[in-house]
């Protein structure tokens, strides 16, 4: 894939989404002095719900906006303690005759309060939080796998918001990302199994989405409402608005969904051993506001979702070690049976490939090179062996694209494309190492990820930082890769190496005491 130039690619890095200065309008929001909960800043909107100019509210007390309960409630959630970045829903309140959701939540030393109309109970014909996730729950039994989890989670997302396409993927290694799940209405198009380039989310865009776990654009057209004053009084900065709710979205990401014709976006985290994982995507054709109450469900299903996600593929690793350990010890038996390790392993050809599941392998000991199954010729192992030389820290080196990293790659035959190795001793040249086909993969984009940026595009908001315009898809055909090495591979081999060392320390210490 033919990446994006580096430094457009560094000027989406460094948008400032967090401090954007505005937030969506389709609700309200207020920064409050903590102590008399007076109005510091708040979005130029209010007048819509004041009826007077937002600079007119500045230091007033925000009781003069809610009912005595609303105002009750919320002094409680401040003195109560406990409030933290994650918002805290205080329920319905009352302002100024309207029903509305309040949220509230405190980041960076500052005390903020976002209301939204709250639906009426005729839109809530979904029904409860609750009993929607609890569906999910029970069929999670059924699954099998990662990818039945993702389409479940897909299938339950769309039930529960009723958005038009529901995809959840997958980012990998590379941080492109992989549609593993997808429930569509009729009339969608179909997205599943395509890869999104990884310049479609910036990387301060995915840091964002590991400390907050739902966002939600409601109608791409909006004109964003700008927070009055620009500075916040309090901090003498602008306000840090990563928590927020209404925290308006980067117009290169707005201009972006209009070219997917997605007028509404919501997307949720998913995050497995602390890290982001994937998302679970929603789009709709047309402007769309699930209800407070049914995001907070769909994030609830995104933790559980979450959880399932880690639980299946710690599992499968643990599976897999423990498989990992019995060809090993299998291996170590035929070596301490034999007088030589090398030996030892010659004779077990089958079981000391079949341990890196690996097409080919070679054993480089005192200066001697001994090739088992298809493995490359001996001159281009040993100059492999003199590259990997102090690459292969902590005792282990590993690629899966050798071609991408050493240039030496030809010389081992075209068809290598994976390589672990091994290292025995630190004085002398003692390696394993186990060689992995390449496997063509065919990879089908949303979109050419080379044109992820797009020229011809003219909007106004967006001069410089362009996404691209196409989805359609493209199919690139991707060489000079192996299967990866799994996480209990790359552990299993390290197990092996501490194992082989005790081996030959203690045969080192019998020849000792034969010599006495
Ligand atoms: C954010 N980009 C996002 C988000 C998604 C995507 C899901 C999170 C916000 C949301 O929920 O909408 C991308 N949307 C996708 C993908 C799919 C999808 C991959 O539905 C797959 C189906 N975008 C670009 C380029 C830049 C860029 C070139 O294409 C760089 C300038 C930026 N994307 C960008 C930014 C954000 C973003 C800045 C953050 C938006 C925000 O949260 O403010």
């Amino acid at each position: 894939v033919d990446a994006l130039p580096q430094d457009l690619l560094d000027a989406c890095d460094r948008e400032p989404i967090h401090v954007p200065g505005a937030i969506q309008p389709h609700g309200y929001w207020f920064c409050l002095n903590e102590f008399a909960l007076t109005i510091a800043q708040l979005s130029e909107n209010v007048r819509e719900l004041a009826g007077k100019a937002a600079d007119e509210l500045l230091g007033r007390p925000i009781a003069d906006l809610l009912s005595q309960s609303s105002l009750e409630r919320l002094h409680r959630a401040v003195t109560a303690g406990g409030l933290l970045d994650r918002p805290l829903y205080l329920g319905h309140m009352s302002v100024r005759e309207q029903l509305m959701d309040a949220i509230v939540h405190r980041h960076d030393g500052l005390l903020i309060l976002e209301i939204e109309p709250a639906a009426s109970d005729d839109e809530s014909s979904f029904g409860t939080m609750y009993p929607l996730v609890r569906s999910f729950v029970a069929s999670l039994q059924q699954t099998e796998s990662v990818i039945e989890l993702c389409e479940l989670a897909a299938r339950e997302t769309r039930r529960i918001t009723g958005f038009g396409r529901v995809l959840v993927y997958r980012f990998n290694d590379e941080g492109h990302g992989h549609v593993l799940g997808e429930s569509l209405e009729p009339g969608y198009e179909s997205y599943l199994d395509l890869y999104f380039p990884a310049s479609d989310i910036p990387k301060q865009a995915r840091e964002l989405y590991r400390s907050n776990h739902i966002r939600l654009i409601a109608d791409a057209h909006y004109v964003p409402s700008p927070l009055v004053p620009a500075l916040n009084p309090i901090t003498k900065k602008p306000t840090d608005l990563r928590y927020s709710g209404l925290r308006s979205v980067s117009p290169v990401h707005v201009q972006y969904l209009k070219n997917m014709r997605t007028l509404a976006s919501m997307s949720i985290s998913i995050i497995v051993r602390g890290e982001l994982w994937g998302l679970i995507s929603c789009h709709h054709e047309s402007a769309r506001k699930p209800p407070f109450d049914i995001r907070t469900a769909c994030e609830h299903l995104g933790q559980i979702l979450s959880l399932q996600i880690e639980a299946k593929e710690e599992r499968s690793e643990a599976t897999h070690s423990l498989e990992l350990r019995r060809k090993m010890v299998s291996l170590l038996s035929s070596m301490t049976d034999s007088d030589n390790f090398v030996s030892g392993l010659a004779a077990n050809a089958e079981a000391f490939l079949g341990f890196a599941e690996a097409s080919g392998a070679a054993i480089i000991s005192g200066g001697r090179c001994l090739r088992l199954g298809d493995a490359p010729n001996e001159p281009a192992i040993f100059a492999l062996v003199d590259w990997i030389g102090d690459r292969a820290l902590e005792g282990i080196f590993s690629t899966h694209q050798l071609a991408s990293e050493y240039d030496g790659a030809a010389a081992l035959g075209h068809h290598i494309a994976g390589v672990l190795a091994i290292s025995i001793s630190q004085l002398h040249q003692h390696f394993l190492i186990w060689f992995r086909p390449e496997v063509v993969q065919t990879v089908r984009w949303a979109g050419n990820p080379a044109k992820a940026v797009d020229p011809e595009s003219s909007s106004e908001t967006v001069q410089r930082l362009r996404p691209r315009s196409s989805f359609e898809s493209w199919v690139e055909t991707v060489r000079g890769r192996s299967l990866p090495w799994r996480r209990s591979e790359l552990e299993g081999a390290l197990e092996f190496r501490g194992a082989i060392l005790a081996v030959v320390l203690r045969r080192a210490e019998e020849l000792a005491s034969l010599a006495e």
